[in-house]
């Protein structure tokens, strides 16, 4: 069936500087591009510490909160965003758990990496973090709306 544009969910993800130096960027791509979800927004970025400190707010209390923002920004990040029916919780799907230790293989955390402190991958985890990590991330003309023909065949 036809969707309206205005109706398809949109999801944050970025690949870590561990993803990034590791050679996993075209890997963690195709795996979004492969299921059928659209890429509307892509960048490659080395995130400020105070950048990454907005990024991971929500954990401020976490004791891995420091450690966690020098990572994030240590190096460069590909920020993207992903656009489908159901990206939001699917895209978490794809990722897998939080620990590589218990995602599960099939998962790109599964498949590809080891401990929860270099997990390559982040992925927002619901419809209010989506649209927040969005906007901190892009401005409104860095997201690119238009048709692939391969829509017709995937909804
Ligand atoms: P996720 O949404 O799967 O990225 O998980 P969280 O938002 O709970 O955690 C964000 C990041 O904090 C993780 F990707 C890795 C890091 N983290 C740790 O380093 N130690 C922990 O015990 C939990 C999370």
């Amino acid at each position: 069936h036809q969707l309206h544009a205005a109706e398809l969910e949109r999801t944050f993800i970025a690949i870590k500087p561990d993803g990034v130096q590791r050679g996993l960027i075209a890997e963690i791509i195709s795996r979004f591009e492969r299921k059928g979800f659209k890429l509307v927004a892509i960048k490659i970025v080395v995130p400020s510490k105070e950048f990454a400190e907005k990024h991971y707010y929500d954990l401020k209390e976490r004791p891995f909160f420091n450690g966690l923002c020098d990572f994030l920004s240590s190096g460069p990040v590909i920020a993207m965003v992903w656009e489908g029916e159901g990206v939001i919780k699917y895209g978490r799907k794809l990722i897998g758990a939080t620990d590589p230790q218990k995602s599960e293989p099939g998962t790109i955390r599964g498949d590809l990496a080891v401990v929860v402190g270099r997990n390559i991958i982040h992925g927002s985890d619901g419809p209010e973090t989506a649209k927040d990590e969005i906007a901190l991330w892009f401005t409104s003309s860095e997201l690119v709306s238009y048709t692939s023909n391969a829509e017709k065949w995937i909804y």
